[in-house]
């Protein structure tokens, strides 16, 4: 009898918990915003929904694996509404099976006609400013007179901005435009953005200020375990107090990240191309460890002040190391003189990773890769695909168990990839 007493009382109690935390499911197919959003049944359509949705600590938001969602539907990306509190953030995530959900800026232009010479107008006005177009995925070309469109992939705003040119007919069934952040959060606190694809962030036609992550005055926002692609701008802009930034594939973006925030981690991220790899603007207090830094054609890090810094165990790659590395307006190409003045970067190398594929944006670590078990332990548990550490972490995103079990690697691998 006491027995039974007890469990009804725990029943009463778990039952009477107010801030029991909500996981709401966002379904692009079969969602409807109308509908509850609490079970996969019942899921969301749209980040419109999600918008306006305040939610509470320890409450998740869910996009389907395997679907796209975004600016193609009412034209709305991720606004963060809420925030969370230390220990309780409110979590944007994946549900289901198969590849990474992708939050996408870009959504399609339709309605083409032939203006002759390769020239195409759309016959539809166009109200709003479009920031960049994308031609097959392919960043094209603002220009400023439509004498001026003389090659494939360049486009332009009529002069009444209205209208939208551009140059092929091949390309006209794959034009899409951005002219939004893919995930933007304003003073909104403990966030954690994991397990999704963001990408073609672009805004006010300004590549300093064009993002797929925007983090403006906002405190300890995580971003891990994401694929951050293809921003005409910086993949993350980050201010306000603490961020953590950690297992992330970067590639594709005009720049990577600007850390504004007062201080932050960022750690085990692989960052492919792009002109800067990580950037400081002020006086910060971040850490830089574990991360591959790969074919940057600028600079691999860059401070605009002398600004303390905490680095070790990176593995930075390119086919030439002039002036890689900068500080205030002191160019460093070689990694030794960059330790030496910095006094950090401890464990850090430079050479190639050995990717298993580049050239096809397979960026896991081959396994005579020098990333290997070449990490310090920072306390992270598992990959950008879930999979433990282990022994020793390595660089980058993904972690790579022994050849001995390369096969078994594979099939995981095969299992796991999700984008
Ligand atoms: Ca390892």
């Amino acid at each position: 009898m006491k027995q039974i007493i007890l469990i009804a009382f725990l029943l009463i109690s778990t039952a009477a918990y107010a801030t029991d935390p909500v996981i709401y499911y966002m379904d692009a197919v079969s969602g409807n915003d109308n509908n509850a959003g609490t079970s996969p049944e019942t899921a969301w359509e749209t980040f419109a929904k999600v918008n306006r949705t305040a939610l509470n600590p320890d409450d998740h938001v869910l996009l389907r694996r395997g679907q796209r969602f975004g600016s193609n539907q009412r034209d709305t990306c991720l606004v963060v509404s809420s925030s969370g509190t230390a220990g309780h953030p409110i979590v944007y995530g994946a549900w289901g099976t198969g590849d990474m959900p992708v939050d996408d800026a870009s959504r399609q232009i339709t309605g083409w006609e032939s203006q002759g010479g390769n020239i195409y107008k759309r016959t539809k006005t166009v109200t709003d400013s479009t920031y960049a177009i994308w031609f097959g995925g392919v960043l094209g070309t603002r220009v400023m007179t439509v004498d001026a469109l003389d090659v494939n992939r360049e486009w332009i705003h009529w002069p009444d901005s209205t209208k939208v040119y551009l140059t092929t007919a091949a390309d006209t069934a794959s034009v899409w435009k951005s002219k939004t952040n893919a995930i933007s959060s304003t003073s909104k606190n403990y966030i954690t953005i994991q397990n999704l694809k963001i990408t073609h962030g672009a805004s006010n036609n300004n590549t300093a200020l064009s993002v797929n992550i925007k983090i403006n005055t906002s405190t300890n926002v995580t971003i891990t375990c994401c694929v951050i692609d293809s921003s005409y701008g910086y993949a993350i802009i980050t201010s306000g107090i603490f961020s953590n930034i950690r297992s992330n594939i970067f590639y594709a973006n005009n720049r990577n990240t600007n850390a504004q925030a007062d201080s932050g981690y960022f750690y085990n991220n692989t960052v492919i191309g792009g002109t800067e790899g990580f950037t400081q603007s002020n006086v910060k207090n971040w850490a830089v460890k574990n991360n591959i830094f790969y074919s940057q054609t600028s600079e691999f890090i860059k401070f605009s002040q002398a600004t303390p810094y905490l680095a070790s165990n990176n593995i930075f790659y390119a086919t030439s190391y002039t002036n890689k590395w900068v500080r205030k307006t002191t160019y460093f190409s070689t990694l030794a003189s960059w330790q030496d003045s910095t006094g950090q970067e401890a464990n850090s190398l430079t050479g190639d990773p050995l990717f298993v594929n580049a050239a096809a944006g397979d960026y896991r670590l081959t396994s005579n890769s020098p990333a290997i078990n070449r990490g310090a332990n920072l306390g992270l548990l598992q990959d950008l695909t879930g999979r433990s550490i282990i022994g020793t972490p390595d660089i980058g995103a993904y972690e790579t168990i022994p050849e001995i079990n390369s096969w078994l690697n594979s099939f995981y691998y095969e299992k796991k990839r999700s984008w």
